[in-house]
């Protein structure tokens, strides 16, 4: 039997766990042969709430389980994670936009961060879905003292397929036939969902699609504000496809991508791809190598509109650093 991985999640008793727990739990993430240790964060509040949650874990009596562990303390949590998964945060609500939740989140990134330099393994992965992910991320990395800062990701996988849902809409063809979708920039209302490198049954997206005033307007725009658009519906942010998507980001950064492809994931800005600025965790096409490590593709051409658009959402995560150091 293989040696079981560690996973912490925080917001164990959120919305998003509910849907994710069980999935991990089940295998969908990590591999059917692969054992877990689940290690539960939550505020003190929510501990009871949390307790149930261990409950109807239990009675999957999923075979993958090796241990839970339930509690309010991120030394305990975070004790020897092989992945972090930081999801734990106070959503966005109707009307609010991600900078509001800067000043509220940002304190809780600072604690993790330290607690998971302290006690998770030195090679840990850091995954943060809590919003603004891309701030709080960075949060986290600047507070992990010595870990490694290739091994800090943000979400931006749910805007890729949610990119790709509306590509294969209007093409009327499965979503499956959409590749090479790249979001870049924020997990915000700036982000560019990249079109032009987009290709769909293997032809270019644009050639699939010739109205480029729809995938200029409102293709970019539907995708941005789905987020929004999903707590107008619903009355509450995405939690089953949020959850979705963070277990897939996982499984695309521990399985080699296939040949050709590449999948979207916010890391850290080096400052020497395609002219984004350096400290800032951005949002990229990105491959996983078959010795598992991780490589920014390179040499896409960016067009006029390209850089324009992945300009201003860089500048919005400037923005946000700023008013993080302001804090
Ligand atoms: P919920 O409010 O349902 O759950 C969040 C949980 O986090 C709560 O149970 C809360 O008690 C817990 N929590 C708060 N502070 C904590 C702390 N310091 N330590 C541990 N746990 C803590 O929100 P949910 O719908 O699950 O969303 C979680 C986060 O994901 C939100 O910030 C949300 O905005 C963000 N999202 C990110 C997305 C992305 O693509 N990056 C999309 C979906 C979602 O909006």
């Amino acid at each position: 039997m293989k040696t079981p991985v560690t996973v912490t999640v925080t917001g164990a008793a959120g919305n998003i766990s509910y849907s994710l727990l069980f999935r991990i739990a089940a295998g969908d993430m990590l591999g059917a042969d692969q054992p877990v240790i689940l290690k539960l964060l939550e505020i003190t509040p929510c501990l009871e709430k949390l307790k149930g949650v261990v409950m109807e874990l239990d009675d999957c009596a999923f075979p993958l389980v090796q241990e839970i562990v339930a509690t309010d303390d991120p030394a305990v949590a975070f004790k020897d994670a092989d992945w972090c998964m930081l999801v734990g945060s106070v959503p966005r609500k109707a009307g609010m936009e991600r900078k509001d939740l800067l000043g509220i989140n940002g304190k809780v990134f600072v604690g993790q961060g330290k607690a998971i330099a302290e006690n998770a393994k030195p090679d840990c992965k850091v995954f943060v879905v809590g919003n603004p992910c891309n701030t709080n991320c960075l949060i986290a990395l600047h507070n992990a003292t010595g870990l490694p800062k290739e091994n800090f990701f943000a979400m931006t996988l749910l805007d890729e397929y949610r990119a790709k849902s509306q590509l294969a809409a209007k093409a009327g063809v499965p979503v499956a036939e959409v590749t090479n979708m790249t979001i870049w920039g924020n997990h915000s209302s700036t982000q560019y969902p990249d079109f032009t490198h987009a290709r769909i049954g293997g032809k270019p997206a644009t050639e699939v699609i010739t109205d480029s005033e729809w995938l200029k307007g409102e293709f970019i725009k539907t995708v941005q504000q789905r987020g929004a658009a999903i707590i107008a519906a619903r009355g509450a942010s995405s939690a089953a496809s949020a959850a979705n998507a963070a277990l897939m980001t996982v499984k695309n950064l521990v399985t080699p991508t296939p040949e050709g492809d590449w999948f979207s994931v916010s890391s850290y800005s080096d400052g020497s791809k395609y002219g984004l600025p350096e400290g800032i965790i951005c949002s990229m096409p990105t491959r996983t190598n078959a010795d598992g490590s991780h490589s920014i593709v390179e040499g896409l051409e960016l067009d006029a509109f390209s850089q324009e658009k992945i300009a201003a959402s860089c500048k919005e995560l400037l923005e946000e650093r700023a008013d993080v150091l302001g804090c």
